[in-house]
């Protein structure tokens, strides 16, 4: 086992310099904290880090900012007015609690347990945590809107045919020779799990580059070659590819014949799809997909990096399905710089999913169709966000009554927001954790102050699932009297006498930490520990599915009742599947492209991240803008048939005269409660959670709708 060179809590006069991990995005660069009589004075990247070294993010190098911010949630309130009229009392905690604990215990036991959902947000250090004090509590309810939607659909598709879920071997000694991003711009964002540097030096090194986006991005600016493809067709593309790939015989005829289940059934199904059948569909012509599909099989190590954009439209387990093809054919799998399994350095997480009965379990709302998401083929079941919010407004199949949220901000991130706020305002009792007061948390009964980063302990394994480093994030500073979500739970638990999630949070972190031989103590004291690397595991016991090999037919989704080869089809609203609506809403809309200064709804009341991006933006063809009358930096209507909102203007030839990009998440802190602004430029006015879904995922639409725009006054 190596560790970090520099252990410490090395002293620098009165400043204690302690180590812990960033967890203002999905998280893990190494920081050092700077603490001066119990303030935090300084915060810097930890130059001995393998995911950062040394760098932080401009959202990381405000974390002093955030965590003094004069708007932090500062003691527990509740509401006084009616829902959502933003009046409020300051209570204690003891009140808080107890109200809590009673009013839980009144609606478990008048409607039983599944009608108390819980809701959290992406990659969070708690979000276990969530469906765990649901468990103990007896729900099987609990949402994220990312679930559905993010980087689930692709470890649970994985983790059925592969086996396990691939990561970018980043942390190894060669570098990748291609890298392909597709829909994913990590320059920006940061892979799910893996830190935003790891990425940007990764790209550093390659030799070639394939960029997958409709907007020309900084990335495919530098690209060697980019498919400027239609918002939802990335199914298509990826099909045409792997026509190419097979067809013109590049695949690795060796790892495939080994390793690999139903390679026939494959070739014969995408024998239909040529370049050529994708390129009215894709707007991509055909020889730069051949060109691509050549370079990217022709080049090893090569390295398909993916991101969220291929799981914002319906069909989204059948694009994942696809594109995964492309290293598995390829033989970039388990092979220094390719796509690498986990050492897993985390231990099991103690979700007590077991104190779920099977009746529970046959609760979870959506779990019985969505089985990816909800059912046997969910790596951590979660609730189906559509179904969940109908049983809020409707009572069907079963009343939903109380929603806890736990870091969600529900009316900006859920798809249909008017339809979410509709939904939550039929509920009996709200409980909103936070940061800040948000325009959703208005709507709660009771407000708490979630404690950030530097105030909570906490262990992070990076990339995500793969856990190939652990980091200590560690209690720092406490500030006014805000607490741990974890520690809230722990709380609840004991008053509500539940069956667990009673114990210390440091006990679980120390159960966690057994396989390494490290207690949580040790390891914030060094930092980090980089697990030892092994290619090739699969050459032991080969991959864990039922054939023992990676499914190209997948056994377990036909078992599911799921198509067991990938497929093409039109996301439900695009001017190929929808040509009426297309009459009135021509132009095809894409939404939430990362923004390196917010992530997701947070941040905008950082005054020096806000200086950076004062306005939503929403990107559009300068020949476009000329048709309606829109000028650069104009307020501009954006509109679908759920609804309406504006943004800014930004003209750029980096983007298809028939596309809209538009900004996600926004919302506006420094504008009057209770709403802040929410229904001005809230992209998830347009966005649709109506049927259909995604199969097995129950993904909704986020990006490929149809929306037509004008000069807003
Ligand atoms: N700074 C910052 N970092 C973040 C976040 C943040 O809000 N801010 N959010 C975090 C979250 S939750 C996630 S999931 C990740 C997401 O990060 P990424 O996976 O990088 O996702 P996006 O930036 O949303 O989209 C990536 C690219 O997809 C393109 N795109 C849009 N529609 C399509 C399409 O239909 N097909 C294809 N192929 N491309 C398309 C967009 O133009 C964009 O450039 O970032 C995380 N990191
Ligand atoms: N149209 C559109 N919609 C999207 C997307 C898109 O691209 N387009 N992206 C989707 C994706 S990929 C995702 S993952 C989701 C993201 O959705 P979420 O991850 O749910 O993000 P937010 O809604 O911004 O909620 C985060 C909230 O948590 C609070 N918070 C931060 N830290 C803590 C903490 O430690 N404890 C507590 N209790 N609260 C905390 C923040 O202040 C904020 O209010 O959005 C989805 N929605
Ligand atoms: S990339 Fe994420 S973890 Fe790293 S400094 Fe930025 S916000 Fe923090
Ligand atoms: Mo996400």
């Amino acid at each position: 086992m190596t560790s970090a060179e520099v252990s410490v809590e090395a002293t620098d006069g009165e400043t204690t310099i302690l180590k812990s991990v960033c967890r203002s995005c999905h998280g893990g660069c190494g920081t050092l904290l700077h603490v001066r009589g119990g303030e935090l004075i300084k915060v810097e990247g930890d130059p001995d880090s393998p995911l950062n070294r040394g760098r932080l993010c401009p959202i990381g190098t405000v974390t002093r900012d955030l965590v003094y911010h004069p708007d932090r949630l500062k003691y527990p309130m509740r509401r006084v007015g009616k829902r959502g009229s933003g009046q409020w009392d300051r209570i204690t905690w003891d009140e808080a609690l107890d109200e809590i604990a009673t009013r839980l215990g009144r609606i478990k036991e008048e409607y039983g347990p599944e009608s108390i959902a819980l809701g959290t947000g992406t990659g969070r250090h708690h979000i276990r945590w969530v469906s765990r004090f649901g468990h103990a509590l007896g729900t099987p309810n609990w949402a994220e809107p990312g679930f559905a939607q993010c980087f689930h659909p692709r470890v649970n598709t994985c983790i059925l045919t592969m086996g396990e879920y691939p990561v970018c071997d980043f942390t190894g000694d060669v570098p990748a020779e291609t890298i392909m991003y597709w829909g994913h711009n990590p320059v920006n964002s940061g892979p799910d799990g893996e830190t935003r540097f790891n990425a940007r030096d990764s790209l550093a090194q390659a030799k070639n580059i394939i960029v997958v986006d409709p907007r020309e991005t900084e990335l495919a600016k530098r690209a060697d070659i980019w498919l400027q493809v239609r918002p939802g067709a990335d199914d298509a593309l990826g099909l045409a590819m792997l026509n190419v790939i097979i067809g013109e015989k590049l695949y690795d005829e060796d790892f495939v014949s080994r390793w690999t289940h139903g390679f026939d059934a494959l070739a014969a199904h995408v024998g239909q799809y040529s370049p050529e059948w994708a390129e009215p569909i894709t707007w991509v012509a055909a020889g730069k997909i051949r060109a691509a599909a050549r370079l990217f099989a022709k080049t090893k190590p090569a390295l398909l990096e993916w991101g969220c954009a291929i799981e914002h439209t319906p069909k989204c387990i059948q694009t994942i399905r696809a594109l995964s093809m492309l290293p598995v054919l390829t033989g970039n799998i388990e092979i220094p710089g390719g796509w690498v399994f986990g050492m897993k350095g985390i231990g099991r997480f103690p979700s007590l999913i077991e104190l779920l009965s099977p009746e529970a379990n046959a609760k979870r709302l959506g779990g019985q169709q969505f089985k990816l998401l909800g059912g046997e083929g969910a790596d951590l079941p979660a609730a189906h966000i559509p179904t969940l919010l109908q049983a809020m407004r409707e009572g069907k199949p079963y009343p939903v009554k109380a929603f806890l949220v736990f870091g969600n901000n529900t009316l900006t991130t859920y798809a249909n927001s008017s339809l979410v706020y509709e939904s939550l305002m039929k509920l009996d009792f709200m409980v909103n954790a936070d940061l800040f007061m948000t325009p959703t948390a208005e709507l709660a009964d009771i407000v708490l102050p979630a404690a950030s980063w530097p105030e909570l302990d906490q262990i992070a394994g990076l990339p995500t699932i793969a856990a190939n480093v652990v980091l200590g994030q560690q209690k720092s500073v406490r500030v006014h009297e805000c607490k741990a979500d974890e520690e809230i739970f722990t709380e609840l638990a004991r008053r509500m006498n539940l069956p667990g999630c009673t114990e210390p949070v440091r006990d679980v972190l120390d159960s966690q930490l057994k396989g390494l031989g490290i207690t949580f103590e040790e390891l914030t004291k060094k930092g980090f520990v980089k697990v030892p690397f092994k290619y090739g595991k699969h050459e032991e016991k080969g991959f864990k599915t039922p054939t023992g090999k990676i499914e190209l037919y997948s056994t377990r989704l036909e078992q599911m009742g799921y198509a067991p080869l990938p497929y093409y089809e039109e996301p439900p609203e695009s001017p190929i599947s929808a040509p009426e609506t297309a009459k009135d809403f021509p132009l095809v809309l894409t939404t939430g492209g990362r923004i390196p200064f917010y992530f997701n709804s947070e941040h905008r009341q950082l005054p020096k991240l806000r200086k950076a991006r004062r306005d939503p933006q929403a990107e559009i063809h300068p020949d476009t803008a000329a048709r309606f009358g829109i000028e650069s930096g104009d307020w501009m209507w954006i509109e679908t048939k759920r609804g309406r909102m504006k943004q800014k203007a930004k003209l750029t030839t980096g983007i298809d005269a028939r596309v809209i990009n538009a900004e996600h998440a926004w919302w506006f802190p420094d504008e009057e409660g209770p709403e802040y602004g929410v229904w001005k430029s809230n992209v998830n006015l347009l966005t649709n959670s109506e049927p259909p879904y995604d199969p097995a995922m129950g993904t909704y639409q986020l990006r490929a709708l149809l929306c037509r725009i004008g000069k807003a006054e």
